[in-house]
């Protein structure tokens, strides 16, 4: 294992040895760890879908966003960091989430699930009313802490995440890519993938460098990832 090759920096607690490897909890301070799992045991309560600016419910709490494309399973992961079913919606449809929804996270964190975009069958008037309705959101909201930008492992960065990067870049709101579905590719693939994302990372000024692999499906990476946002609840 070559946990300092430079390629590799963005991982944090990182391992190419073995799939398992790849999203270990055990390496994560248990005291940590357990603070991720105890808020996230916390009972979770839908409180808003928004489709306008003016309908975002007022800041009460600070919020972690869920961005990506549609389809790379920001409902899912929603749904197995709070170890809820049908909390968020999901579908085999891309395009279902259509609002900004909230979910109030025990009183402590407020878990922010965005429509998706680049959903290539959307109508002109679809895409223009995401892009208004999210770059508000990202661009303004005070409470917003920080952006998780989910890709899919199989995929990679691909065109229509772009302007989603240069838009947290450009309102300075630090965001963290969370890869999802690393059930679906091999560990070599995964390495690839990560390996070229913490390159990408560099040229972004507030992409945070650490990678969080997940699969909501198989319940990989899902405390690592609830220990890093617990750090923001109240
Ligand atoms: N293999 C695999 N499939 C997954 C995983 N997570 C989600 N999916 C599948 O991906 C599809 C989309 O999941 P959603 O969670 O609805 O995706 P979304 O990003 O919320 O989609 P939109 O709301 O349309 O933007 C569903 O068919 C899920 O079952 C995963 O960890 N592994
Ligand atoms: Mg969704």
């Amino acid at each position: 294992m070559d946990d300092h090759a430079p390629q590799r920096r963005g991982l944090s607690k990182f391992d190419s040895t073995a799939a398992d490897d790849i999203h270990p909890a055990r390496d994560i301070d248990p005291e940590a760890l357990e603070t991720g799992r105890l808020l996230f045991a916390k009972e979770c309560r839908f409180v808003a879908g928004a489709g306008s600016a003016s309908a975002l419910p007022p800041e009460t709490l600070p919020e972690i966003a869920f961005i990506g494309r549609s389809n790379v399973g920001k409902s899912s992961l929603v749904n197995a960091l709070t170890g809820r079913r049908v909390l968020a919606r999901t579908s085999r449809t891309p395009g279902r989430t259509q609002q900004i929804n909230f979910f109030d996270l025990g009183g402590r964190l407020m878990l922010v699930d965005l429509p998706g975009y680049g959903y290539a069958a959307a109508s002109k008037g679809a895409v223009r009313a995401w892009t208004a309705l999210v770059e508000r959101y990202l661009s303004e909201r005070g409470s917003l802490r920080r952006a998780c930008l989910l890709i899919d492992a199989r995929r990679g960065l691909t065109a229509p995440d772009q302007p989603t990067l240069a838009l947290c870049d450009n309102a300075a709101l630090s965001y963290q890519i969370v890869l999802t579905k690393t059930d679906a590719v091999k560990p070599a693939e995964l390495v690839e993938a990560v390996a070229a994302l913490s390159a990408e990372l560099k040229r972004h000024r507030a992409a945070h460098p650490e990678i969080h692999l997940t699969s909501s499906e198989k319940r990989r990476g899902i405390a690592a990832l609830r220990t890093t946002l617990a750090a923001f609840a109240i």
